[in-house]
């Protein structure tokens, strides 16, 4: 908004010539998300607690957990505001990769929150079925992988890092890929939000490393310098991701241990489902596998352990999974679990950047 009311001033007032720079939109729209979610947590907080919005936690997981019974939840609702807020003051609004991320983070919150809301509102309630929560996972991703079909700037190559040559052409076939993509970085994500701050931290990372992939993507003389796919309109997700960074920033200084608010599914599938977006529209999705390999670790572990589980009738490959309570089980607190899963997290956002010479 702020760029089609103030960029155009330019001519009267140079200063205003900012407004037209995607990198100067990207910080501010940062700052916002971040200021937003700083100034309106802690009312937001107490409005959850006045409402009995709390945590129910499982009593089959680490002991240490049951503590935060009655910890306020659904912060998720906040930064999904914040997010929708900054982008719709700072990005360029006629380009429509912008509403279409949009609708990614809000169809997703709402699936998460709706889960949120049957498992608070009926306290023993399991919340959504998985069979309707991964139904309507599917409509939301399948938007995205339709539109990416269906525009003209798109095909169905897909970008493998540290090989620039090798790009095999998934066709019509890419819809399932993106639908794929997008489910399962939610879902992973979702997974891994278990700990304080185990979820918000990787978040900020990955959505730091794809606001500079959004931004080379959509500039077609870095783009083709750096040999990475150009997709046209692309640049104006990075004002997006700059909200997805400031947002859960801000989150994270309440999320922090030990935490005052969990962002509950609204947050953890609309944030996840929003990575996975961002991967498919800019055409970086198997870097995504990279950049959130702390989300794709937890998945794995997931899988591994019921897998195990079912096949040797009841034994154990971890003390409990997803992996961070194989960790807490092993007597690591929590704190130390968390920090040492973000330097992985930033470890593996570095190498992401890296890929960008190494091909
Ligand atoms: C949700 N959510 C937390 C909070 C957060 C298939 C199976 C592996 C599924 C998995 C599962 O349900 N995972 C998804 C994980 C929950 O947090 C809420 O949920 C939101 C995110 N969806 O925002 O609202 C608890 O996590 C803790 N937490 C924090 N700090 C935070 O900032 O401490 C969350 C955010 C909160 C709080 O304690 O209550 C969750 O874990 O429920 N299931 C599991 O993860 C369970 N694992 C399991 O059953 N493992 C078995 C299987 C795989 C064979 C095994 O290893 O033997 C564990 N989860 C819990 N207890 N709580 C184990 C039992």
């Amino acid at each position: 908004m702020l760029y089609h009311f103030l960029y155009p001033l330019h001519s009267s007032l140079s200063a205003f010539n900012v407004f037209k720079y995607i990198t100067f939109r990207s910080i501010g729209c940062a700052v916002t998300a971040f200021l937003l979610m700083l100034l309106l947590s802690p009312w937001f907080i107490k409005k959850l607690k006045q409402y009995q919005i709390g945590q129910v936690v499982r009593d089959d997981g680490p002991e240490t957990h049951l503590a935060k019974t009655g910890v306020p939840t659904m912060g998720g609702v906040l930064i999904l505001s914040s997010i929708t807020i900054s982008t719709l003051l700072w990005a360029q609004l006629t380009n429509p990769l912008v509403w279409l991320m949009l609708f990614v983070v809000l169809f997703f919150g709402c699936i998460g929150g709706i889960d949120d809301y049957q498992k608070i509102s009926k306290k023993n309630s399991a919340g959504l079925s998985a069979r309707g929560k991964i139904l309507l996972q599917i409509f939301g991703a399948s938007v995205v992988g339709l539109f990416v079909l269906l525009h003209p700037s798109y095909d169905g190559l897909l970008s493998i890092p540290f090989f620039k040559n090798v790009q095999p052409d998934l066709s019509w076939i890419y819809v399932l890929f993106a639908i794929f993509v997008i489910v399962g970085s939610s879902n992973a994500v979702n997974l891994t939000d278990g700990l304080d701050g185990l979820a918000a931290g990787p978040i900020v990372i990955s959505a730091s490393v794809y606001l500079v992939f959004s931004y080379l993507a959509g500039h077609i003389i870095l783009a083709e310098y750096l040999q990475i796919p150009y997709v046209p309109g692309a640049g104006e997700l990075a004002v997006f991701c700059g909200a997805m960074v400031g947002a859960c920033l801000g989150f994270l200084w309440f999320n922090a241990y030990p935490a005052q608010i969990f962002m509950g599914d609204v947050g953890s599938l609309a944030l996840g489902g929003a990575l996975g977006g961002v991967a498919i529209i800019i055409k970086q999705e198997i870097l995504l596998a990279i950049v959130g390999g702390i989300f794709v670790m937890e998945a794995i572990s997931v899988i591994i352990q019921v897998v195990y589980f079912k096949i040797s009738k009841g034994k154990r490959i971890f003390l409990m999974a997803p992996f961070h309570h194989h960790f807490e089980k092993k007597g690591w607190h929590e704190s130390k679990v968390v920090v040492r899963f973000w330097i992985v997290s930033i470890i593996l956002g570095l190498m992401a950047i890296a890929t960008l010479k190494l091909r």
